[in-house]
């Protein structure tokens, strides 16, 4: 279930090194955790190009680069259960959707993490459980975005 600590921990020397966040802990759910995937593993999603999503793709994100809570458009964006937010970045740089709300090395990236996601590059994560779910870029732990998942 959603973990949100009390306490912030920000590493301000996260920026520069991208950390393999693969496993998650044991009992932790990956949220979008369905039928084919893992129990267990931390919810992978997968990412695909601009070019081959659909033009009415619903609950898009666009990644606008460094901005604070306006570094995802839109922030936070309200979806229902069984939803898929379809990220697509249109910065110069690469950025992540990784879960958690700080750089965290015990917690971040536990339910999702896209790893770097290129320019024009397109991020999909089904939210399978409701409850509001914090992200943040791993390499710019400024960029604070949430999924708000309904029933
Ligand atoms: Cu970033």
């Amino acid at each position: 279930m959603q973990d949100v600590p009390p306490s912030r921990a920000f590493d301000g020397g996260a920026q520069c090194q991208l950390p393999r966040l693969r496993r998650a802990a044991p009992g932790t759910e990956g949220i979008g955790a369905g039928p084919g995937h893992g129990q267990g593993q931390g919810q992978t999603g997968q990412q695909l190009t601009l070019s081959t999503l659909p033009a009415n793709t619903p609950n898009k994100v666009t990644i606008v680069g460094v901005k604070g809570l306006q570094s995802y458009e839109p922030n936070p964006i309200n979806i229902k259960v069984g939803d898929t937010v379809t990220w697509i970045n249109a910065d110069v740089v690469s950025h992540t959707v990784t879960s958690g709300k700080d750089y965290d090395p015990n917690k971040s990236g536990k339910l999702f993490n896209s790893g770097g996601i290129l320019t024009n590059g397109v991020y999909q994560l089904k939210f399978a459980k409701p409850g509001t779910f914090d992200y943040f870029c791993l390499f710019h732990p400024d960029m604070k975005g949430q999924v708000i998942v309904s029933k």
